[in-house]
């Protein structure tokens, strides 16, 4: 088993109640040209990627695909896809800041939030995300609905040079 697979499989712990943040994504209005650079890349405007990936995400907390390779400095316009019938969201960062986020998430479950690298995505809806990865290295996107990260519900992208 792969390592970034392994560390969210430890952790599991009960699925706790399913509280979606209904907020839709915003997306629209944002200045990309202030986006701020993160360590695992910047907000970009999708209708400059010249790729996109559709993830899609069940209930049976997964996301298809679960791991995606990009090159440095490519754009990509993520498309999630909620196949399921429960609220899921894709957010992307560093395996250390989704864990610490999903913790968060899992004392304040009514918290929300809604930041460029993130998607909260209603049953049956979709949603887009542009995202510039600026670094090369291994980081990852996940679902931080209480309980979902834990259940395995986690891909990886790597950046290359
Ligand atoms: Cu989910």
């Amino acid at each position: 088993m792969k390592h970034w697979l392994a560390a969210a499989v430890i952790l599991a712990a009960p699925a706790s109640s399913v509280l979606g943040h209904e907020k839709p994504h915003a997306g629209k209005g944002v200045d990309y040209s202030k986006a701020e650079e993160t360590p695992f890349g910047r907000a970009a405007d999708p209708r400059k990627a010249k790729r996109t990936v559709r993830v899609e995400m069940t209930d049976q907390m997964r996301f298809h695909p679960t791991e995606i390779t990009v090159k440095r400095g490519e754009i990509v316009r993520f498309v999630p896809v909620n196949k399921g019938q429960v609220m899921h969201e894709m957010v992307l960062g560093t395996m250390d800041e989704l864990e610490k986020h999903a913790e968060l998430m899992k004392k304040h479950p009514e918290m929300e939030h809604d930041e460029p690298h993130m998607a909260h995505v209603a049953p049956g809806k979709q949603g887009v995300m542009g995202w510039e990865f600026t670094r090369a290295g291994e980081f990852f996107y996940g679902c931080l609905i209480p309980g979902h990260l834990d259940a395995g519900m986690i891909g990886k992208v790597t950046v290359t040079p």
